[in-house]
């Protein structure tokens, strides 16, 4: 993989305001995850409405002896976002000569607990964190035994967090920092009955809610603002001319906000838009990725609830 070259990049500081001041009022949804936000989710993935996890890890389970051919051997795994690296586990454990993996997440806490259970887990795999937001470029540690190739592993349909067009934008980075033969494993959710959509983000236990509230918390805590959680309620529902599951926070009254000394207003109703999570045709994502990569192999489940594909660089 080679290195990238550094660039400037807004401060979260920038990012909050800048979002904020929009007529429509957003937040950038990897600021869901500090600590509290990278457990929630967590837990969120543990739940019964919740089922792109459990799909996922049931698709890896079924088709193992194929995923493992189709990654091949004397790979270097780069998981992005890697949180509690639970599906990396069960590749590890039937992978064939792993020559490292690298752990990319931004939750500097989180990783470095997991990483320290891997360690004791794996005690010949060599195990290189890096600690940093991947959706900017970012440096990958030295390998120093020899490999085959990258593989990058996605798991969790995260790439259904970005607008198609800084999905490609990022598509794109990692097909320049793959070398030839590299590929990704990558999960993707799919298109569906709007019901199973809707539940999925409206679980019963409010853990969703409290998710999407969380970053509300997180920026109080890092850049010195007063919103009121109590004001806001979780909203999300599937925008079907989009094929997107909305997240949105809306203001329960008029009210006030700083932030870093700025004030906002709300009205009573307004929202703040904090994620969008995209869902895909078969066909609309082998179009997406086109550019870059092609679908070598895609695994499903039998409800065709989610998907598992291999692109090749
Ligand atoms: C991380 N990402 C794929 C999740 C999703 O389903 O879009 C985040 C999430 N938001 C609410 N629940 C889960």
């Amino acid at each position: 993989m080679e290195n990238q070259v550094k660039e400037c990049h807004p401060t979260m500081l920038e990012e909050v305001l800048d979002g904020l001041r929009k007529p429509q009022k957003k937040l950038p949804s990897k600021y869901f995850y500090d600590e509290r936000g990278s457990q929630l989710f967590e837990q969120i993935t543990r739940l019964d409405e919740y089922y792109p996890t459990r799909t996922e890890v049931a698709i890896m389970r079924e088709n193992m002896p194929e995923i493992i051919r189709q990654i091949g051997r004397d790979v270097v795994l780069v998981e992005l976002g890697s949180g509690s690296s639970e599906k990396t586990k069960l590749l590890l454990d039937h992978l064939p000569h792993v020559t490292a993996y690298i752990p990319v997440e931004i939750s500097e806490k989180f990783l470095s607990s997991v990483v320290e259970h891997l360690r004791k887990k794996y005690p010949d795999l060599s195990i290189n964190p890096v600690y940093t937001d991947y959706t900017r470029p970012f440096q990958v540690p030295d390998i120093e035994q020899p490999y085959d190739h990258f593989v990058v592993f996605y798991p969790g349909s995260t790439i259904g967090n970005f607008h198609p067009r800084q999905a490609r934008q990022f598509l794109a980075t990692i097909s320049t920092m793959l070398e030839p033969g590299g590929g990704m494993l990558i999960g993707v959710d799919l298109k569906k009955d709007n019901e199973v959509l809707e539940r999925a983000y409206n679980d019963k236990q409010g853990l969703t809610a409290r998710f999407n509230k969380n970053i509300l918390r997180h920026i109080n805590r890092e850049l010195d603002a007063d919103f009121s959680l109590d004001k806001f309620r979780h909203c999300a529902t599937y925008n079907e001319g989009k094929g997107r599951i909305e997240m949105h926070l809306v203001s329960k009254t008029d009210q006030e906000v700083t932030v870093a000394g700025e004030q906002f207003h709300f009205i009573r109703d307004e929202s703040i838009h904090t994620e969008n999570s995209y869902k895909y045709a078969l066909k609309e994502f082998e179009e997406l990725v086109s550019d870059w990569f092609t679908v070598e192999n895609v695994w499903t489940d039998q409800h065709n609830y989610f998907s598992l594909q291999y692109l090749q660089n």
